[in-house]
Order: C-alpha cells, then sequence, then structure tokens
C-alpha cells in the first residue's frame, strides 16, 4: 500500500466466522444515530460532541468480541487489548464522510473488519493535495497507524457501485467492525 501506515490483510476472518459474527451482530439491536446503521461496544462513541467520556462506558465487551480482540494482539497488531468497538451497516448507497478517528479519544491503531461485502474505502490528504483508493474485501482487516491514523482522511463514498480495474463492482449489504483502544485524553 501507497500509505505509510496502511495495511491490509485479506482473509482476516473465514467465510464462517463471517456468518458467526453477522448471525450475532443481527441479533442485537442496532442503534439508529445517523442514517447508517450502528453498534457501539465498550464505550459509547458521541457522534455530535466528538468525544468519549467515561460515563458512556457500556460496559466489558461481549465474550465473542473480546476473544477478536485478544486475536488482534496475539498477531501484534495492536499493543493493547481494543477496548471499544463501533460496527457499521452500509446498505449500498451508503457511506461515511471523510474524518480522522478523533485524536483525544482513541489510541493510534485503527483496524476495521469487512463482513459482507466489498467496498472502496478512500484515503485522502485533509488539503486535497493526494487522493488513494484502495478495495477492502470481505473477511479483510484493514490497519491504520502513524501517518495512515493521523495524516490522512478515510472515507466511503455513498454509491451502489465500485469502479475497479475498469469494472462495475454492485456493493451488497457491508458490516464493519472498527476496533480501537479508548485513551480519553490522557
Ligand atoms: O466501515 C469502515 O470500515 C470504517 C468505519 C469508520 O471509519 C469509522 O467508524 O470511523
Amino acid at each position: 500500500m501507497m500509505i505509510p501506515g496502511l495495511t491490509l490483510y485479506p482473509d482476516f476472518i473465514t467465510p464462517a466466522e463471517e456468518a458467526e459474527i453477522l448471525g450475532i451482530l443481527d441479533a442485537h439491536p442496532w442503534r439508529g444515530d445517523l442514517q447508517r446503521r450502528v453498534q457501539h461496544y465498550g464505550y459509547r462513541y458521541d457522534y455530535k460532541a466528538r468525544q468519549i467520556t467515561p460515563d458512556l462506558y457500556l460496559g466489558p465487551l461481549p465474550v465473542w468480541l473480546e476473544n477478536l480482540a485478544h486475536f488482534l494482539v496475539q498477531n501484534g497488531l495492536f499493543p493493547n487489548v481494543p477496548d471499544q468497538v463501533i460496527v457499521n451497516e452500509y446498505l449500498p448507497g451508503q457511506g461515511i464522510a471523510p474524518h480522522i478517528d478523533c485524536v483525544p479519544c482513541f489510541g493510534g491503531v485503527i483496524a476495521s473488519l469487512s463482513l459482507g461485502s466489498d467496498v472502496l474505502m478512500d484515503f485522502g490528504r485533509p488539503d486535497g493535495s493526494e487522493k488513494i483508493s484502495h478495495r477492502l474485501p470481505a473477511r479483510s482487516l484493514v490497519v491504520m497507524t502513524g501517518p495512515a491514523r493521523y495524516h490522512w482522511q478515510h472515507s466511503i463514498a455513498k454509491r451502489k457501485t465500485d469502479g475497479v480495474d475498469g469494472q462495475k463492482i454492485l456493493r451488497q449489504r457491508r458490516v464493519s467492525l472498527t476496533f480501537r483502544q479508548v485513551v480519553m485524553g490522557t
């Protein structure tokens, strides 16, 4: 990958694990805070205030998510066990605006697991000087550290198809799990 600090791990989980996680998530209530549906684990993220405070603690991660969080540490991807996960559901046509994850809220590693559909994720410099898109395949994990985490915005365009190698690929329902470590400015 061309962005320093950005790494993609294809086939990070198996199709059976993907189906199992989707089944668990769909048995949980989805939040309707945004245009897309979300679930928050560990801490609720306050989208309006763009912050995390101790009163937003929801409790420890459920065991199945804690196991995944430990797996990330065992693979050397996080220095400490991530304690916050946001699940985003993107129906075809839905996306996420360009952003850098809250710097005072979260540690230096952000990792996102893609389920259900490939998608094109766009990375861009906040001043618009550079833009690169990367295809995130279903079951892959994308990890952002260093410049990719702090100096590049990431986003997903609101589209029903993605152009890949001159071909139009129809998006399916994609669910992502983004793992972070809460720091609360400490
Ligand atoms: O869907 C993704 O992979 C990224 C999610 C994201 O950027 C976020 O929750 O801040």
